[in-house]
């Protein structure tokens, strides 16, 4: 063999490992109801390892690196609500955090989802809560602090809204705002027929289900993931996500719309502080629509990465599918 072989040779196979089929073996996302207590206590414990951790990205306030996820969200909550960027941001979000428990605390499983539809309309009765092998209940009706399960005495440092402020973690649970979670919600918004429709509609009421519903800490549309069940929440969006996109799966994973412009104040949401800049479109769009090269900013919690590297569950970068349950 010439050296010229040899070179070809290095060349063909070098290509041949980067061309790999780059999703051959999907992660499982399970539905948390569906876990073995083994697998619930594994989560659990590796949340509250991530809230053991000290904060390491000198993010504002953040003590610790739950504290450092829920930043990605404080920081940019007007950037990345009632905006083209509301999935696949949340979707990033989820992977980031996911990572975080396997890298840093020996998580070996995958994150799960709450199937809320089976839940909807009855919240407080939701193993979900369960103190031992879940995430403890309803806030007390005196201070509105959880007081039972793994979080019970965990404070956080960011919230409520902007400020940075110590407390505890509080629900105030509505079975009643929880029945929006419903199966027919998920179904209105999978029949929708283009991202235009079908993103307002997941943001909409499926959404509203899981953070009215559980109320407190998850009710508040800035420091939301101060709550873990925040995890739990969204990665069940990102699923009803995904079953509309693999409806069209070619088309739906290529294609994305909507403003990057978030809006001056919303219901429900803490008003913007002055210090905090009107988002004025992201990184990547070239004007004020958002575009499949928006940065999707993870502040240090893993890498950016563009709207384009998420559309897909099962492409260059995210592998993961969702197991029905
Ligand atoms: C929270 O603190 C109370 C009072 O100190 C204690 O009884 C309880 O076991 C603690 N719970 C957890 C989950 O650490
Ligand atoms: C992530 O994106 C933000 C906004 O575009 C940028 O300011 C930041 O430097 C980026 N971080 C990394 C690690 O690339
Ligand atoms: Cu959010």
């Amino acid at each position: 063999m010439t050296l010229f072989h040899r070179l070809v040779l290095l060349i063909v196979s070098i290509c041949a490992v980067a061309s790999a089929e780059p999703c051959t073996n999907p992660a499982k996302r399970k539905a948390w109801h569906t876990l073995t207590n083994a697998e619930k206590s594994a989560y659990l414990n590796a949340e509250l390892c991530l809230m053991k951790k000290p904060a390491n990205l000198g993010l504002p306030g953040a003590k610790t690196r739950f504290d450092e996820l829920q930043a990605i969200h404080q920081l940019q909550a007007y950037a990345t609500h009632f905006v083209g960027a509301f999935l696949p941001f949340h979707r990033m979000m989820m992977h980031a955090h996911e990572s975080a428990l396997r890298t840093e605390c020996g998580y070996t499983g995958y994150q799960p989802y709450w199937h809320e539809q089976m839940d909807a309309g009855k919240f407080s009765r939701s193993t979900i809560l369960d103190p031992t092998y879940g995430f403890g209940g309803d806030g007390s009706r005196t201070t509105g602090c959880i007081t039972t399960g793994p979080f019970a005495n965990y404070t956080n440092s960011l919230g409520p809204g902007y400020e940075i402020t110590n407390h505890c973690i509080n629900r105030r649970i509505s079975d009643a705002i929880s029945a929006v979670s419903s199966q027919a919600q998920v179904n209105a918004c999978l029949a929708m027929t283009t991202f235009e429709t079908a993103w307002p509609c997941i943001e909409g009421q499926p959404h509203t289900g899981g953070h009215a519903g559980i109320g407190g800490q998850m009710q508040n549309g800035v420091s939301s993931p101060g709550d873990p069940l925040f995890y739990l929440h969204h990665t069940w969006l990102d699923k009803v996500f995904w079953d509309w996109q693999a409806r069209d799966r070619a088309a739906r994973v290529s294609r994305i719309a909507g403003t990057n412009i978030g809006p001056d104040f919303s219901p429900g949401f803490p008003p913007r502080p002055s210090n905090i800049p009107k988002p004025k479109g992201a990184d990547g769009d070239p004007g004020t629509t958002t575009t499949m090269g928006h940065v999707l900013n993870m502040y240090g919690n893993g890498p950016n990465k563009t709207i384009a590297d998420v559309m897909d569950i099962q492409g260059n970068y995210l592998c993961y599918e969702y197991v029905e349950p």
